[in-house]
């Protein structure tokens, strides 16, 4: 049996989800957001009626609940019907009074910790997920790593041969080697998550390390945000969305996206177009060109980082196709993943896909997608119009299948 982690894209690295009874171990370099993988797993396993318990030992229950609450990931109704219960770990340690029955007096002590974490893991009703929030603050506050992996190690066990999974966070703060090795080799999987930093995060990525239930893959390392709502998305920063003048490269990004702003004059674009698409578990950003050559400029400078580059071409104007092809070798550097949107099939004459891919004498690796107005009637001159759809959905996922 496989637990889904409510992110569509960890899923489908994982074949399928987290396998029954295994410990997972989310390991993330300081500064990265790190959290909503774990809370984004557990509200998933709730919502398909499992049982949880949410042990944390560097914040306060009520500040998790809280949290969660602000993702619209409300923990309430399952905490009153008893299927997530707390092990309060912290307010020991802040001398505050017990938010939760499971309650460890002085979190410094790791037999305490050992043994109210037992005791929750006997009263479990299984399947069930454990969640461990945190690994790292288990260190720091007992300052005794070798008993905390010690713990560890019989805890995951146990927990398997009831079937019960653990997900576990922990920040990679500069611990020995041996702790470090030592975690890891705990874990059945491990998440890594990490971040392209230049004074600031710019970037985080995440990857599956290694999990026992997976045959050797490859790697891949996905560049994620988090929103709110929404929690982890595969985050793509910048697609180019470029093609000759009046082709409908606005139309595409409006069509396309849930917020998205245009400077056009008289109908035309004389400067960006801007848009942002929330689309099977990803986030990305639409960046367009204007389609007239004075712009040019613009292209090179709005290239730069892209992930990807959507050319758009009107399938009514051949005369274009040249100027789409230059375009495409403008902006397509270092082999980038392409698309062409063959748009504007509702009106008469326009050219077939295998006409269109022919007189454009693309490499094989570009594929072309058709693309068409929801509304011929309201596709007016000088003014954007809507297009179909299916039709936009399927250029972003052709391309965004390519991207990751
Ligand atoms: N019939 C039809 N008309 C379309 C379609 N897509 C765009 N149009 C029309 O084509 C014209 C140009 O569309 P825009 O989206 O502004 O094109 P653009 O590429 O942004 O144009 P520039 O920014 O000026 O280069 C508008 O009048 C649209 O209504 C389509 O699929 N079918
Ligand atoms: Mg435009």
């Amino acid at each position: 049996m496989k637990i889904s982690t409510g992110i569509d894209i960890l899923d489908r690295e994982l074949t399928g989800g987290i396998k029954q009874g295994s410990s997972v171990l989310i390991m993330a370099t300081p500064g990265v957001e790190d959290l909503q993988f774990a809370h984004q797993s557990l509200f998933s396993y709730l919502i398909n009626k499992g049982n949880a318990t949410y042990m944390v030992n560097n914040k306060k229950p009520s500040i998790v609940r809280e949290m969660l609450k602000g993702f619209d990931w409300d923990i309430s109704r399952f905490e009153k019907q008893g299927s997530c219960v707390f092990m309060d770990s912290y307010s020991g340690l802040i001398k505050a009074l017990p938010e939760a029955k499971g309650f460890v007096k002085d979190p410094t002590d790791i037999d305490q910790v050992s043994e109210a974490a037992y005791s929750l893991l006997n009263k479990t009703k299984t399947p069930a997920l454990i969640v461990i929030d945190s690994l790292s603050s288990m260190i720091d506050v007992t300052n005794s790593e070798k008993e905390v992996i010690k713990f560890l190690k019989k805890f995951t066990s146990k927990a398997k041969e009831s079937g019960i999974t653990i997900i576990a966070l922990f920040t990679q703060w500069p611990y020995s080697k041996s702790t470090i090795k030592g975690v890891e080799k705990v874990f059945d999987c491990i998440i890594r998550l990490k971040a392209v930093e230049q004074k600031v995060i710019l970037r985080s990525y995440f990857s599956v390390e290694k999990a026992s239930w997976l045959e050797k893959k490859e790697k891949h390392e996905i560049p994620y945000k988090i929103l709110n709502p929404g929690g982890v998305k595969v985050f793509i920063p910048k697609i180019l969305v470029t093609g000759p003048f009046n082709a409908g490269k606005t139309s595409f990004i409006h069509s396309a996206s849930t917020k998205a702003i245009s400077v056009d004059r008289l109908g035309t674009t004389v400067a960006l177009d801007h848009g942002h698409v929330e689309f099977k578990g990803f986030a990305v950003d639409l960046f367009g060109t204007p389609g007239q050559e004075r712009f040019d400029p613009m292209l090179d400078l709005l290239s730069g980082e892209a992930f990807g580059v959507i050319i758009i071409v009107d399938a009514t104007k051949p005369k274009g196709f040249a100027r789409a092809k230059e375009m495409l070798k403008r902006t397509r550097k270092d082999g980038l993943p392409a698309v062409i949107a063959v748009n504007k099939i509702d009106l008469e004459g326009a050219l077939g896909l295998a006409e269109v891919s022919r007189m454009m004498s693309m490499p094989e690796d570009i594929l072309l997608v058709p693309m068409r107005a929801e509304n011929a009637a309201n596709a007016k001159e000088g003014k954007p119009c809507k297009l179909k759809k299916e039709d936009v959905n399927n250029v972003l996922e052709k391309l965004l299948e390519k991207v990751i």
